[in-house]
């Protein structure tokens, strides 16, 4: 294990003090250490990976520092553009080091969406040319080479981590500013379903909790579509099974999610049908993957959504609130609902029992039923 404190610490001495990045759950540690330990404007916090790779290019251009990027091996697809057409030597060969949480390591157990990703992990990596290492406790060692490669090539390296590599360190929460939790919002919004009526959620503890809610209201799950990989792209799966069906479908998806893929936002207002029903559930935060801040709390919401062209923003805080906001989801046309909620999940919190393809079967025949 690694000391996350003396990671941090080392890098800062070796001139790598600029951070951007997406959290992921094996980075919980090393992005809380960031967190607390940084400079707001030395650590920002991207709405996707690609973001982050141009972030610290650009940074480079005005500093010629290298920027560490830090992402979910999930993030990596997203990075690709960025990686190939503006980093690699081939075109501005700018360098930086990524630092990369490796779920579905072959030989580990990890959920299905994790499981292609962690097998083409080192792969993809190769592939794209880039140097990379499984990051260990010679961390020294390992930055020494990477800084002495990039110093020679100007070239990307990535150092890929393990599960359980970085010691705990826990950040500080803020104060509560809400009072509902995201799981109590849920099992407000399913109250307000019909059985023929679709749920689309997006990645992260949201659809896990889902899953527990069906279950404990022994409902079925056929439903409810589980966007369990993926992020960002909940609303455009929730857009695509609408303008195939008449049944109303509805979007649940996260602050965090939203942000990753703002542009969604815009053609699915342009595009959507009566039957495509919006609900953001905004903690602020990326709290599935311990807690780091979104700017979702410093956006306005019904601003963007306005702008986009939803004709309807209605925003809740309590149950009341969000069975109010569903029955004018019900009625009106265009209409987004956007739940503010504080952090925080069950400790003992399951995951779907039943496989993806399990899932999408017996949705898929209950909604061309
Ligand atoms: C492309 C990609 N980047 C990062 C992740 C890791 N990840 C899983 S859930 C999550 C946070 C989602 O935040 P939000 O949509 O606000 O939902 P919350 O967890 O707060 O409910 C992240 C970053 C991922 N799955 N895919």
């Amino acid at each position: 294990m690694i000391d996350t404190k003396e990671f941090y610490d080392y890098l800062c001495k070796n001139d790598l003090d600029f951070f951007a990045g997406v959290p992921d759950s094996l980075l919980k540690d090393f992005c809380a250490c960031i967190k607390e330990n940084s400079p707001t404007s030395q650590n920002i916090i991207t709405a996707n990976e690609g973001n982050a790779i141009a972030l610290a290019s650009g940074y480079h251009l005005s500093t010629s520092k290298v920027g560490i990027v830090y992402m979910q091996n999930s993030g990596i697809g997203n990075a690709v553009n960025p990686l190939l057409s503006l980093s690699d030597e081939a075109v501005y060969n700018i360098p930086m080091l990524l630092i990369i949480g490796w779920r579905g390591e072959p030989g580990s157990k990890d959920e299905p969406q994790h499981v292609k990703q962690g097998e083409l992990t080192i792969p993809l990596l190769d592939t794209m040319g880039m140097k990379n290492m499984v990051l260990d406790v010679d961390y020294q060692t390992q930055i020494k080479e990477s800084l002495a490669y990039i110093k020679e090539t100007n070239k990307p390296v990535a150092l890929i981590v393990r599960k359980d590599l970085f010691s705990k360190y826990k950040i500080k929460n803020e104060d509560d500013e809400y009072s509902l939790t995201r799981e109590e919002a849920l099992n407000s919004i399913i109250s307000n379903l019909n059985n023929d009526d679709f749920i689309v959620s997006t990645t992260g503890k949201a659809s896990r909790e889902i899953f527990e809610i069906r279950k404990a209201n022994n409902q079925s799950h056929s439903n409810d579509f589980l966007t369990v990989g993926s992020m960002g792209h909940t609303s455009s799966i929730a857009l695509g099974m609408s303008l195939g069906t008449n049944k109303n479908i509805y979007c649940i998806d996260g602050d965090g999610s939203f942000i990753m893929h703002m542009g969604a936002s815009a053609v699915n207002a342009n595009v959507a049908p009566n039957n495509f029903k919006y609900i953001i559930i905004n903690n602020g935060a990326h709290e599935s993957v311990g807690g780091q801040p979104t700017v979702g709390f410093s956006i306005n919401f019904e601003q963007i959504l306005k702008g986009s062209g939803f004709k309807y923003i209605y925003n809740a805080e309590t149950k009341e609130e969000i069975n109010n906001g569903m029955q004018k989801l019900k009625e009106k046309p265009l209409a987004v609902l956007v739940i503010y909620v504080k952090q925080g999940s069950r400790e003992d919190l399951g995951r779907p029992t039943t496989s993806p393809v399990q899932n999408k079967k017996n949705l898929m025949q209950k909604i061309i039923e």
